[in-house]
């Protein structure tokens, strides 16, 4: 049953591109009293008509910090974003957009320090400044070379030209932040899910989180 805008429980579903966070969220559409806020990807590949994950990926030295910054804005805004049922979950947040993605951008040199110092400033503002809501972080973890091969199966035009390299360093990247804890920031407790396997399997592992997220939407 729906109740009028308290505080919902909110997940945010986080993993490796083409670790399944799209699909795990629509395994969710089949319960009432939940909101699923998927990514907006679609925003990012149409801004005014403009593709910036395109820009992104054909020239990232020119073009990573206006995405990510644009990344950031819609992230906040879905952060942001009030809900009437009990429990709300997010395909990923700022916190992956600032310790994964700008993090490899700034340490593989992609992003001028200056560029980097910037973003970083404004997601400390964001941080510490404007309520974000966390209560549960569901980590779909995968294997780099499992990943890879669904982004080249599902050929994304823009990522064609993503290497494995990347995918690797972005698997670390995650793990740092959500194993090794190696930043402070950790906004919620972490369910890991096994997600390398197929899509015939992957239903009994999801349902594993269902307890924890479900329990909520009373
Ligand atoms: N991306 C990025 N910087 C971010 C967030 C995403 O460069 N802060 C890029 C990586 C991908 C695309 O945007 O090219 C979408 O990545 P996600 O991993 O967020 O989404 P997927 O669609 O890959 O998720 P999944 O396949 O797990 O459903």
């Amino acid at each position: 049953m729906s109740t009028p805008a308290t505080k919902p429980f909110t997940v945010f579903v986080e993993g490796n591109i083409g670790s399944g966070k799209t699909t795990f969220l629509e395994h969710f559409r089949r319960f009432e009293d939940i909101t699923l806020l998927t990514e907006p990807v679609e925003e990012w590949r149409n801004l005014r008509g403009w593709n910036l994950l395109d820009l992104m990926y054909k020239d990232p030295a020119k073009w990573a910090m206006t995405f990510q910054a644009y990344v950031s804005l819609t992230m906040l805004e879905m952060h942001r974003r009030t809900t009437t049922t009990p429990v709300k979950l997010m395909e990923r947040s700022i916190y992956s957009a600032r310790y994964c993605f700008v993090e490899h951008m700034m340490k593989s040199g992609v992003m001028h320090p200056a560029q980097f110092a910037v973003l970083d400033e404004w997601f400390r503002f964001i941080h510490q400044q404007i309520p974000i809501d966390a209560d549960l972080i569901v980590y779909l973890k995968t294997s780099p070379s499992v990943v890879y091969d669904r982004i080249k199966k599902r050929a994304r035009s823009e990522e064609q030209c993503v290497p494995l390299s990347y995918i690797e360093e972005l698997h670390k990247l995650h793990e740092d932040w959500l194993i090794n804890r190696v930043h402070a920031e950790c906004p919620a407790p972490v369910l890991v899910i096994d997600a390398d396997l197929d899509l015939s399997q992957i239903t009994e592992e999801y349902k594993k989180s269902e307890h924890r997220i479900l329990r909520q939407a009373v």
